[in-house]
């Protein structure tokens, strides 16, 4: 049984019992996506902006071989100090973390198989991961994507940074039937910019609009999840030459140094944080925060429209 490898937190799991509003959270990361303090410092932003929203925040690890749905103080430190020295866990890495009692930071992948586990239906990241450009050699495909497909949690991102290749990743949505929103645009925006130039499935414009579409899903008994993009705010978007510019020299070190497999993301991300000079992060922190404020308001509408 999934429950006996489960420790939900007292606070999540009076919620949920409640019918109170919950939002998960990831942390990859936490671990991977920012540098000390940093991370530490915004992990804890984010789960107060889902507390003044009148939600209670779920952050998801895997610590000592447990599943955590919920974390302490203590635990979001632990992880943000220790960060790239924990394992990246995504679904093919729970068995052995479990088995071994090992730690691992959790993925958008292994986030949404533990929220759905603990009967959570929202979950705010920052991007999720995608079809890597030149995949038709590589394969490499984020399981982020199959998640998305077998997994019925809804997961408000930014959209996907351009590392990727966002016209195939939104190809292959399409065909494994994960319904892609955006909120208030039709484009899909692409992380540290408002538009990408793709179009996504259907544009939103209420808290409540998407609440429906993913309770009609649940209705309905199609399985898997939704994804809903949220453009980053528009004074902390930044120059896309700029960004274009960092991705490709990125992606050049990336080919240079052999980079492979789970290494990729965090490397690339690392990467366009260093020839940045810092200046992504602040517009990384401030659209995980903007995204926790709306997955809030949509776990509040779920709650409500059900109860
Ligand atoms: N993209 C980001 N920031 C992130 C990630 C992706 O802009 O932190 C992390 C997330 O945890 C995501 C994971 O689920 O990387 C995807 O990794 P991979 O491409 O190896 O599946
Ligand atoms: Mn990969």
């Amino acid at each position: 049984m999934n429950q006996n490898y489960l420790d939900i937190h007292s606070d999540v799991r009076e919620a949920l019992t409640a019918g109170k509003p919950v939002v998960a959270l990831e942390s990859t990361i936490i671990s991977h996506g920012m540098p000390y303090p940093q991370n530490y410092e915004t992990a804890l932003k984010v789960e107060a902006v889902i507390r003044d929203e009148g939600a209670v925040p779920a952050t998801i690890a895997v610590i000592g071989g447990r599943l955590k749905a919920g974390l302490s103080i203590e635990e979001i430190r632990y992880l943000g100090e220790k960060g790239t020295a924990v394992i990246k866990a995504s679904r093919r890495d729970l068995p052995a973390l479990c088995a071994r009692k090992l730690d691992g930071a959790t993925t958008v992948t292994t986030t949404m198989m533990i929220a759905h586990m603990a009967g959570i239906q929202v979950f705010a990241t920052g991007g999720i991961g995608g079809v890597h450009r030149g995949a038709e050699t590589t394969m490499d495909i984020s399981a982020d994507l199959e998640e998305l497909s077998k997994t019925p949690v809804m997961v408000v991102c930014a959209g996907a940074k351009s590392i990727l290749d966002l016209g195939l990743t939104l190809e292959y949505l399409e065909t494994h039937g994960v319904p892609v929103f955006g909120y208030g645009t039709s484009e899909l925006p692409a992380f540290y910019t408002r538009t990408s130039g793709f179009r996504v499935d259907y544009r939103s414009d209420s808290p409540e609009d998407l609440a429906r579409a993913f309770l009609a899903q649940r209705d309905l008994g199609i399985e898997g999840g939704m994804l809903v993009t949220n453009p980053i705010p528009e004074e902390y978007s930044m120059d896309r030459a700029q960004i274009d510019k960092a991705i490709d020299l990125a992606l050049q070190r990336a080919k240079e140094q052999g980079i492979k497999g789970k290494e990729t993301t965090p490397f690339l991300l690392a990467s366009i944080k260093e020839i940045t000079c810092g200046k992504s992060l602040e517009s990384n922190i401030q659209l995980v925060l903007n995204n926790a404020r709306l997955a809030a308001k949509v776990a509040s509408e779920i709650t409500r429209l059900r109860g």
